[in-house]
């Protein structure tokens, strides 16, 4: 029987062996088979490979320092300090020159050039609030005219001077007064031709009493003010004091005077400046 106990140990020995002697084999069998001529010029070298792994750092160099760099540039200005105690009191000056120093004039003048434009403002300001209360002005006048024409047509007579007016009410004397006062009027009182003429036009057929009285002195007609009359347009026989006495005047309708008790019940007619 044959023993094949050696047969793996024969193996691993042509694995060993067996690839040299096939080499140098090929290479003999190559150049006994083409024939064999000078060897090739040298290739090109082949593409750079892939750039290795960075190194670790290397030590500081031993070269010398290099000079020290220009300053860099200056910072933010900080923030100011708290104000410092105040230092101790100076000398005392010499006597002082009573001439002002330029740069005290030119202060002055500074001073002054403010105030002009000041002044100027306050000038243009000034002619703006007038221009605008005149123009105010004239459209309130323009009202007090609308209205006061508005009161002629209905209820007045105006003259130059004054306006008359009259509700058309009747009452005493001391009453009409009082009527004429709410109104910041006073009880018509004729002082010329042309103002009687208003209250006898505006009253028509209506007697009203006038602002004249003799209460204070018998005979002694006044104004409501205290003056003595200047006009007077006595009825004849007038004024006559009749009855138990008459200190009030009335326009009758013709427009004559005549003296009447003050607790007669006439026509109020009042006056107010035109
Ligand atoms: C005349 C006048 C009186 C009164 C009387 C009715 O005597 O003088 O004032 O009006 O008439
Ligand atoms: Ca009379």
């Amino acid at each position: 029987m044959i023993d094949f106990s050696w047969f793996p140990l024969l193996l691993i020995i042509m694995a060993v062996y067996s690839e040299p002697i096939l080499s140098e084999t090929t290479e003999q069998t190559c150049c006994s088979v083409v024939s064999c001529g000078t060897p090739g010029a040298n290739g090109a070298p082949g593409k750079d490979g892939r750039d290795g792994l960075k190194g670790e750092k290397g030590e500081p160099g031993q070269g010398l320092r290099g000079i020290q760099g220009p300053p860099g540039k200056m910072g933010p200005p900080g923030h100011p300090g708290p104000q410092g105690f105040p230092g101790p009191a100076g000398m005392k000056g010499d006597t002082g020159d009573s001439s002002v120093s330029l740069n005290e004039l030119s202060t002055l003048e500074r001073k002054i050039q403010h105030l002009e434009r000041q002044l100027e403002s306050i000038n243009e300001s000034f002619l703006r609030l007038v221009t605008d209360s005149n123009k105010k002005i004239q459209t309130l006048q323009a009202q007090v005219d609308k209205y006061q024409n508005i009161l002629i047509f209905s209820l007045g007579k105006k003259t130059e001077e004054k306006l008359f007016l009259t509700n058309g009410e009747k009452a005493t004397f001391d009453r009409a007064k009082v009527l004429c006062e709410q109104l910041k009027a006073t009880i018509a009182t004729p002082k010329n031709a042309k103002e009687n003429k208003a209250i006898h036009d505006l009253a028509k057929d209506k007697s009203p009493f006038l602002g004249i009285t003799d209460k204070v002195q018998e005979g002694k007609f006044v104004y409501m003010t205290g003056e003595r009359v200047t006009y007077t347009n006595w009825r004849e026989n007038e004024p006559n004091n009749s009855g138990s006495g008459e200190d009030c005047v009335t326009l009758n309708d013709d427009g004559s005077w005549n003296d009447i008790s003050c607790t007669t019940s006439l026509l109020v007619v009042c006056e107010l400046p035109a």
